[in-house]
């Protein structure tokens, strides 16, 4: 396998499906629309997309409209919340993926509703998997499909939501203080900020193509490990990488006074525990018995990233 070339030709496909769902910068709310496809179209490794379908066809889903508007709403969610991340009120930063971030270039408004777009549109995109075309198949089927897209909803809300990514955020918000048991709580605020929709992603692939409910637990359980590895492996590159590599500032940990895993434990310990995690992460593959070599290698060039 040319992992490089195999690598490209998904984010292409992943790019055309955005596009398919984004909205037509026309009419009396242009300026929204084109601050929305600005927010989502600017590059980024769609990585989330990328684990939902592999993670579908790890477990043998070959339907891919079926699974479609699912992946295009896991990055409008990812967008938004990089879009409301970058805002004055909370981190304030100029710079994402080498250009001016949303609220830089629409102004803070224009920032708050793009995001807040993107957020709802996600949801009305994702309810566009129900619409199966019924033609020749039996009820029980047509049931079947719509239970698992019901399902993965349910997972995208939540993992997205108060229990999730937001929930996380909002503990990043408040921050950690050291008198707060920090190792304990930074990993819970990661598990829910970071690995939250990646959760989503690989959990909501594995639904779609019927996984049955152990094997859904394993996936949110290898999610949770690459996620949280995958957070660690930031934490060290805002110390050790370029602002050109990075495109965006470097040290914004420091500058923001927060306790991460490399402030709490040191940059060997951090690059240990993105090992061990993510060691854990791949031994789901042996407890699944499934195979997908793009798939592992994807997870292990995710933690091992320069950017
Ligand atoms: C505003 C509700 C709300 C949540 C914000 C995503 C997030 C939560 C904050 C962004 C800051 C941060 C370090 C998040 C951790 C996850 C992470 C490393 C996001 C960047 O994801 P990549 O690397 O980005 O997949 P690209 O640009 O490749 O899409």
């Amino acid at each position: 396998m040319n992992f490089n070339e195999e690598q490209t030709n998904r984010i292409e496909y992943i790019e055309a499906v955005i596009k398919k769902y984004l909205p037509k910068e026309e009419g009396f709310q242009k300026t929204l629309f084109e601050a929305m496809n600005y927010s989502i179209l600017g590059g980024g490794k769609r990585i989330r997309p990328m684990l939902m379908l592999e993670t579908y066809r790890l477990f043998g889903g070959n339907n891919q409209s079926y699974i479609e508007p699912f992946m295009a709403a896991i990055e409008m969610i990812h967008s938004y919340s990089l879009v409301h991340d970058d805002l004055p009120a909370m981190d304030n930063d100029e710079y994402r993926r080498g250009r001016k971030t949303t609220h830089i270039v629409y102004g803070e408004a224009m920032g708050i509703l793009a995001g807040d777009g993107l957020l709802n549109y996600a949801f009305e995109t994702a309810c566009k998997a129900f619409a199966i075309n019924t033609e020749g198949k039996d009820s029980a089927v047509l049931y079947d499909r719509i239970k698992k897209a019901a399902r993965a909803m349910e997972v995208l809300g939540k993992k997205a939501g108060i229990y999730g990514m937001i929930g996380g955020q909002v503990i990043d918000m408040e921050g950690i203080k050291p008198q707060d048991s920090p190792v304990e709580k930074l990993n819970y605020m990661y598990k829910l900020k970071t690995s939250g929709l990646i959760e989503a992603s690989m959990m909501i692939g594995a639904i779609l193509a019927g996984a049955n409910e152990s094997e859904i637990n394993i996936v949110e359980e290898m999610a949770s490990n690459i996620g949280l590895a995958f957070q660690i492996q930031d934490d060290i590159l805002d110390v050790t990488s370029t602002a050109e590599i990075l495109g965006k500032p470097v040290h914004s940990d420091e500058r923001n006074e927060k306790i991460t895993y490399v402030t709490l434990l040191g940059i060997e310990e951090a690059k240990r525990q993105v090992e061990e995690l993510t060691g854990k992460g791949l031994s789901g593959f042996d407890t699944l018995k499934r195979e997908n070599e793009y798939l592992e290698e994807l997870i292990k060039r995710l933690i091992n990233r320069r950017k």
